[in-house]
């Protein structure tokens, strides 16, 4: 089997390729930008940018692979503010190019699409907790880019036959994320102070805010589960299916140290929108994979908190 990972420098790239080449024996190639270094052995490493659509047929047609993970994009929501138009060309024209290579291809490799448990926005009280077929109501700018990426997915599986399916990943943690993200900040904050490179202050955003952590190591697992099991044109929620506040997150970290921390809110951390709760309902995936999370979050936040002290060294 072999499979290719589109946008495979990032943070889930990372644990995916060592999944699918360790675990489930694939052969495995990779893309990445040119900026960009993969330093996993073993692999056939590409240049690709999504945004030239010429390049992904001719990769298509070289690597020729069972199974294509997208995961290229640009995946921060707080980027997402600050960079709208660069948000919407990656997740939506570079989605597109995807597909309309896959279109222009003389086989059907199996597809998944990354997207996101944002898509689903401003939640209604009696709507938790989410599954596949709820109403999309988009908070943000990166979050209408991932159900245009569904849209466009569904869409091209139904007209074209395509073996197309899509994933909303809700919030996925795990050591070597960038700290952009609000577990890695918290731990990268409270390692650089108690290695005494930062004040006792840890700054903070929107702590009420609910979300539905699952670790990294166990979503790649629910990729590869897919490819095996999903149904093309269909949706799939990968989450642990139980939301907590980022307070009592930030009360975890703070627990695994000694750090005597003051906590402030800084307000260049509060984004123009924000969800309140987001928990997803992981039975489609659960019934047709028979995939359950396994790692506690206990355990991925310990570990996280000692990848950020190692980096101090
Ligand atoms: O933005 P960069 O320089 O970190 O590069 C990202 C890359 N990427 C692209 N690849 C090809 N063509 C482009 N035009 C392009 N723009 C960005 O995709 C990065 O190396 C990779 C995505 O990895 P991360 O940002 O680390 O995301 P992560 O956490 O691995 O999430 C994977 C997927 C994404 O679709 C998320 O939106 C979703 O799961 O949650």
């Amino acid at each position: 089997m072999k499979s290719l990972i589109i946008g495979g420098a990032g943070f889930v790239g990372g644990y995916l390729i060592g999944h699918l080449k360790d675990n489930l024996g694939h052969e495995v190639a990779v893309t990445k930008l040119e900026t960009e270094t993969i330093p996993a052995e073993g692999v056939e490493v590409y240049d690709l940018n999504i945004m030239v659509k010429e390049d992904i047929i001719g990769l298509l047609e070289e690597v020729h692979p069972d199974y294509i993970f997208h995961l290229a994009a640009q995946s921060s929501v707080a980027v997402c503010w600050r960079n709208p138009q660069l948000t919407i060309d990656v997740n939506i024209k570079g989605a597109v190019n995807v597909l309309e290579a896959l279109r222009e291809l003389d086989y059907k490799p199996r597809v998944l699409l990354i997207g996101s448990g944002e898509e689903y926005g401003h939640i209604l009280p009696g709507e938790l907790p989410i599954s596949e077929n709820n109403n999309i109501r988009p908070g943000s700018i990166y979050a209408a880019t991932k159900v245009c990426q569904n849209f466009f997915g569904k869409i091209y599986a139904d007209a074209y036959q395509l073996d197309v399916m899509m994933v909303r990943a809700f919030n996925h943690i795990g050591p070597n994320q960038a700290p952009l993200f609000v577990v890695a900040d918290f731990c990268k904050q409270v390692a650089e102070i108690e290695a005494g490179k930062k004040d006792a202050v840890i700054q903070v955003g929107n702590l009420s805010a609910r979300r539905d952590f699952t670790d990294v190591r166990d979503v790649v697992r629910a990729y590869g589960l897919l490819m095996e099991k999903g149904k093309a044109g269909e949706t799939y929620n990968v989450g642990s299916g139980h939301a907590i506040a980022i307070e009592d997150i930030l009360h975890m970290i703070l627990k695994n140290s000694n750090a005597q921390v003051n906590v402030k809110v800084d307000s260049q951390k509060l984004r123009p929108v924000d969800v309140p709760i987001i928990e997803a309902d992981i039975s489609k995936l659960s019934k047709e994979t028979g995939w359950q999370p396994g790692i506690p979050l206990e355990q991925t936040i310990r570990e996280t908190l000692d990848y950020w002290r190692n980096k101090q060294e």
